[in-house]
This record gives structure tokens, sequence and C-alpha cells, in this order.
């Protein structure tokens, strides 16, 4: 029996061997039919009862179509609701089959087709790209021995220790309950309320609390496995293993002021930037990197590896690179692939396998259920996004919207058909399907008990690691977020509780948050377990992590009529040659008389294309250019946000007066176009940053 007759058999997305429906032809010569396939003669107008009207219930087309709409939405995801995803595929660099038996990481330089989707967490599906928020990094790996979800996010650890508290975070964080508001973020009471009360979210909190939260693209940010999981090799060896997600471009983020405008500029500024990368094949990539350890070496640390709310510093256990993804595809249609993809951390092939973290634990639930009630029947898996690539047979039946016409009789196991000639079904495979290693647990008495590790109570240890790993300017900003959030707290006794819990991780850190939001310092919180001081980790760090490169970078040229031509193209040639995209940004988008006489087209409009939106900005003005925008308040917004938000400043000579109304004081970040800027471009200016604002 080859798979075309096997019962319930699917060769994949594809959709090679199950019944598919035939393919919608959307070519402008096909003819509009309805569901039914009946050809539609006129799709303006309603069947009437005389001209005019009413209409009449027997227009079956009407009704159709008007019943279709009215059903068009499902539920969206109860957290990680906002998203934008991406094709592509995972090449191995080296076999890792001394380590786990998946047959993804057995054949170096084989390409696994990958589907990616990233999310912010607190919003709904039509919330802002650029919250302070955790961003989810979901990537589902179609492998040929079946399906791997790696469901992470964009930082190492998690708020809390064990399922049970995940709906109590969730409810917490997301819009309060009696007002609907705010629709993202976490600068509110409840979140706070909880925040405070649950000391295992410290760590945590500092990670929500730096620039972590307001990457500037998504295809500048880390991703993390988070839980320690394991991988298993042929002989049933184990070994612990976390997963890092190493971007290409290197780590970016926006600072505070920057992200909060780019909510007005662009809602939509990260599944654009991610769109529209992808689409001018300028491909977004990450390295796979796992940290592999064994029993013994995490006993000797001090913290336990099966909880979620610490990580291990790769400065402690290097990050060995595996492979790499890269995303080389826009879906084709958002609902069906973006929304409708349905992630499970549950879905591992034979040679990876969970650990006993209580948090993945409860995660092995939470998914498979909640695509039922997001996606409306168990049969989910057959949606086309969701379909593995690789045959899958089993006797499950029936369920709503059931794609899949099996054959025969055998819908049951053991079965004898096939001594009568029938066709008897697939049969399982005790020497390559999955098989979980036995083990003696932890616990090996093997009591019942509701109850935590003992050292999952130390909660500050790894915040202060956080804290001591960050540049001076980043433990600025975390303070800063701290006063912000708490600030728009009006529940009077949370400031202080938080407050208390940061002085365990560290008396500077807790006096600045009080000192900026004007208020006392209380006693420390009682730790639960004293926290025992760690080496700190540089990799921690965006800043000392951060590459100084234009790619994936878009630089906004702002132009007037008059401007210099030549200025112009030398500098829009240099940006190209440095890998970042160059912008035209004018009063008209139709066009630019500049120097030479010719119309230059623009990008966008002025007040169309805020500062906010670009990594770096100049200006190629004209004297009269100058001029004219001196009393055009979007110009001069243009410049200070640039300034503001610590970016690269390039100007000719005649743009002068503009920077100096704008209040641009000279730095290493404000260069003439042709000497300097395209290379001072690569970074950013934090030594700026406390002349021009009140940092924490
Ligand atoms: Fe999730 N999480 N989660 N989560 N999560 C969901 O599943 C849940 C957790 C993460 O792009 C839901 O399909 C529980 C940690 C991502 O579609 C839901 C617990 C991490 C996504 C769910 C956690 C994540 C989700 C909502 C604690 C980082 C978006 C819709 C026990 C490692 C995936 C859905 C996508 C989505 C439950 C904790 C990451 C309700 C119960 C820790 C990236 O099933």
């Amino acid at each position: 029996m080859d798979d075309t007759t096997r019962i319930a058999t699917n060769k994949g997305a594809g959709g090679e061997t199950h019944q598919s429906l035939p393919k919608q032809n959307m070519d402008a010569d096909a003819r509009l039919t309805t569901n039914q396939g009946i050809p539609v003669a006129d799709n303006q107008n309603s069947l009437k009862a005389g001209e005019r009207g009413p209409t009449l219930l027997e227009d079956f087309i009407l009704r159709e179509k008007i019943f279709h709409f009215d059903h068009e939405r499902i539920p969206e995801r109860i957290v990680h609701a906002r998203g934008s995803g991406a094709h592509g595929y995972f090449e191995l660099y080296e076999s890792l089959a001394d380590i786990t038996k998946a047959d993804i990481f057995q054949r170096a330089g084989e390409k696994t087709p990958v589907f990616t989707r990233f999310s912010t967490v607190a919003g709904g599906a039509g919330s802002v790209d650029t919250p302070r928020d955790v961003r989810g990094f979901a990537v589902k790996f179609y492998t040929q021995e079946g399906n791997w979800d790696l469901v992470g996010n964009n930082i190492p650890v998690f708020f809390i220790q064990d399922a049970m508290k995940f709906p109590d975070l969730v409810h917490a964080v997301k819009m309060e309950a009696d007002k609907a508001y705010p629709q993202a973020g976490s600068a509110h009471d409840t979140f706070w309320d909880f925040a405070s009360l649950m000391p295992e979210t410290t760590h945590m909190l500092m990670w929500a609390m730096s620039d972590r939260t307001i990457p500037r693209s998504l295809r500048m940010m880390e991703g993390f496995g988070v839980h320690t999981f394991k991988m298993v090799n042929a002989k049933g060896k184990t070994s612990f293993v976390k997963f890092h997600w190493k971007p290409r471009l290197g780590m970016q983020s926006t600072v505070w002021d920057e992200a909060v405008k780019l909510q007005s500029a662009d809602n939509d500024y990260h599944r654009r930037d991610l769109y529209e990368a992808i689409a001018a094949g300028d491909f977004p990539e990450w390295e796979l990197g796992i940290q592999v350890f064994d029993q013994a070496f995490a006993e000797a640390l001090p913290y336990d590896v099966l909880d979620a709310t610490k990580l291990i510093p790769e400065e402690v256990l290097p990050i060995r690179k595996v492979g790499r993804m890269v995303l080389d595809r826009n879906p084709d249609n958002f609902f069906a692939e973006t929304e409708q993809v349905a992630f499970c951390p549950a879905n591992v092939p034979p040679g990876i396998d969970f650990s006993e973290d209580p948090l993945l634990q409860g995660r092995l639930f939470s998914y498979l259920d909640t695509q039922k009630s997001r996606l409306g029947t168990a049969n989910f898996h057959q949606l086309p996004i969701n379909a593995p690539k690789c045959p899958f047979h089993n006797f499950q039946r029936d369920g709503h919207m059931q794609m899949h016409v099996p054959r025969g009789r055998a819908n049951y196991e053991p079965n004898s058909l096939a001594q009568h000639g029938e066709e008897a079904g697939p049969r399982e495979c005790p020497a390559q399907g999955f098989t979980t290693v036995p083990e003696t647990l932890a616990n090996g008495q093997g009591d019942k008990l509701r109850i935590r590790a003992e050292l999952f109570a130390d909660h500050y240890s790894q915040a202060r690691l956080f804290w001591k790993s960050q540049t001076p300017e980043e433990q600025a900003h975390i303070a800063s977020s701290f006063v912000f959030e708490l600030s728009k707290v009006g529940l009077e006794k949370v400031p202080g509780r938080m407050l208390a819990n940061l002085r365990n991780v560290d008396e500077d850190l807790a006096r600045r948050v009080a000192a900026g939001l004007g208020a006392a310092l209380p006693p420390a919180a009682k730790p639960a377990r004293p926290p025992v001081e760690i080496e700190p980790s540089p990799a921690l760090s965006i800043h000392a992590q951060m590459k100084a490169t234009l790619e994936g970078r878009a630089i906004g040229i702002l132009i007037h009529d008059g401007s210099d031509a030549d200025e112009l193209a030398t500098l829009v040639k240099a940006v190209k040659s440095a890998g970042a995209k160059p912008v035209i940004v004018a009063p008209k988008v139709g066009g630019t008389k500049l120097s030479d006489g010719k119309v230059h087209k623009a990008d966008h409009l002025l007040f169309g294309a805020p500062s906010p939106i670009f990594d770096a900005v100049a200006v190629i003005v004209s004297k009269e250019g100058a001029k004219a925008f001196l009393n055009e308040g979007a110009a001069i917004q243009w410049l200070m946000d640039a300034f503001g938000h610590l970016k690269a400043i390039g100007f000719n000579a005649e743009a002068k007066p503009l920077l100096e109304k704008a209040g641009i004081m000279p730095d290493e970040g404000v260069k003439p176009v042709g000497a300097g800027f395209v290379e001072a471009a690569k970074t950013r200016y934090w030594a700026r940053e406390p002349d021009i604002r009140t940092l924490a």
C-alpha cells in the first residue's frame, strides 16, 4: 500500500493526496461564481420586487455573499493576538547526531521549510506594533518526521514559574476588565498590582523595562525557547538544551519617545518593515544556537534549570551555532496563514523532548486546547499552514470540517483487514516513533505535591545579574521605564511594594526609581531566599553587542525645490552601498525640482513620514528650501525628533539654519552629508541623551 491509498493520508500542506478543494481561479477572465459554483451574472444589484424594492428573500446570491461575510472573523488569540508571519527555511550547519536523533538535525546543509510568526503579547489583533511589550517568536519547522514548533519569546525568561499563574498574569496585563484599556502595554494598575505581589516576576520585569521590549524591527531582535528542553540521541542519551535565535543584523532598539511616536507615525511599523524587507529580497536571518548541558552541570548551578525565570549566561555556557533561519517569502494571505497558523509547544519530533519545567508542562495542554476554540474544530491540523509536509496517517476520524475522505472500514487498530484483502491502515513504529526516555525523576519518592522546588524561591539574583550586565545608558532606560510605568498606577500601595522588591535587585535602581516618582523609599521586601551574586553577562546587553551597520536600516533624506542634485545623488549612492535604504522625503510626493532642473520623485510627503520611522536622517536643501522649511513645523519637528531619538543627522551647508532652529547641538552624530554622515549613521548617540531629557 503506498501513501496514496492509505487511510487518512495526507502528504502535506500541498494536499497532494487528500481530497483537496479545486483551486480558485483568481484570473480576471475567470467566471465569478457562488460557493456552489453557480455562475453569477450581476455582482452589483440585489434581486428586488420592482425597481425600488424591497429585496427578495429568494436572492440566494446576495444571501450567500452576506452570510459568508458575516462569519469572516474568528476569535483572536487570547494572548499574542497581533502578529506578523513569513515563510522561509532552516539550514543546518553540521550534524547534531551526537546529541539528537531529530531528523531535522542529521544532515549538514539540509534545508527544512519553516513558518515564523512574531507577535506582541498584550494587545488585540488590531493594536499597534510598538507598545512596550514582550515579542513572541514562534517557529514551525515542517520536518520530515512531523512538525516541530519552537514557540518562544524575544526575552529568555518568563514572568512566572508555574502554569497555574498564567491566567492571572494574562488577566492582569491585558486591558482592565471594567475599562477595556489600555489596549496594549503594561503601564496600568492591574499589571503592577499583580507584579508587585509576585516577586518571581522581578527578573522578567527588568527585561520588560529594558530596551528589549521596544525593538526597532522584528528583524533585529533575539529569540529564545525560554524553557530547558531535552534532546535525545539514537542511543537514548539525553541532554538538556536551551534554544537561542541570534539576528544577523544584530540587535537594535528604539528609545521610548520614539516608540510612542511610532505608534502615530505608523501603526504597522514592524509588520510593514518585515513585509517590505522580504519583498525587496532583503531576507531576515537568524542563527539558531543551542546551549547543551547535562544533569551534573545543571546540579552545580546556583539556580534551577527547570525555573523559567532563570537563564544560563552564555559566558557560563557558550552557545553553539547550529544553523540559520532565512525568511524569504511573505504569506499569500494573512488570514489563511498568519492568522490560522496554530503553534503548540507539544509538537516535537522524535529526538526532542520536554523538561519538567512546570511552566512548559502547562503549555503542553494549553495550546492544543486553545486552537479548538480559536479555529473551531479538532481538524485544524488539516489547514494548509498547519498540515505537516510529511505523510501522516492515523485512525482519528470525522469532526467538524473534516477535509479528508478516508476509504474503507479500517478506523480501528488492531485489525486483520489486510488478511481479507482490505486496506488495513497504518501501524505503530517502535523503532522510529516518538518514545519518552525512561528516567528517574528528581522527586524519586513519587509523592504528589503542589509545591515549588527550593531553588525557585530565589527571585532576585538573576534580576540583579541582568541589571549589572547593562551599560549605564541602558540602566537609565530601565530605571526611567519603571518610573513611567509606576507613574501610571493609581493603586496607592503598589509603587511602594514594587520599590521594596527593587531594593533586593539593586539599591541604586530602587533609589533612582523612587526619586523619579518623588516617592519615599520603603524598607526592602524580605526575600523568600537570600540572593546570590552572579558575574555580569555582557551578552545580556543590547548596546554591548550592537553591530555598527547600516544593513537593514532606512535613511530619510529631506529635500526641497532647488536641492543640489549632485549632493543628493552622492548621498543616495553612499547610503545604498552601505546596505541601507535611502528614502526621499519632500513637501510633495509628485516631484521636487532639483538644482539641475530635473524633477525628482519623493517616496513620502513630509508630514506623512515623521523621522521616527528612519534610523538616521539627512537634509539637503538650497537657501530658498531652507527658508521655506524654517516656517514648516513638520520639518523642524523632523530634525528635533531625530536628534531626540539619538540618531545621526546629516546636513549640507544651506541646511544649517534649520539645525539651529531645531536646537540641534553639534556632536559626533551630527555630520555634513559629504563628510562622515554615512559612517556616523551606523550607530546611535547615547551620550547625547542626558542633555536632552530627564532620565531616572
Ligand atoms: Fe504562550 N500561549 N503560554 N507562552 N505563547 C499562546 O496559544 C500559554 C508562554 C507564546 O504566534 C496561546 O495559539 C500558557 C511562554 C507565543 O500563534 C495560548 C503559558 C512563552 C505565542 C498560550 C504560556 C510563550 C503564545 C494563545 C504558561 C515563551 C503566540 C494563542 C503556562 C516561551 C504563538 C495560542 C503564535 C500563544 C498559553 C507561556 C510564547 C493561550 C498556558 C513561557 C510566541 O495557548
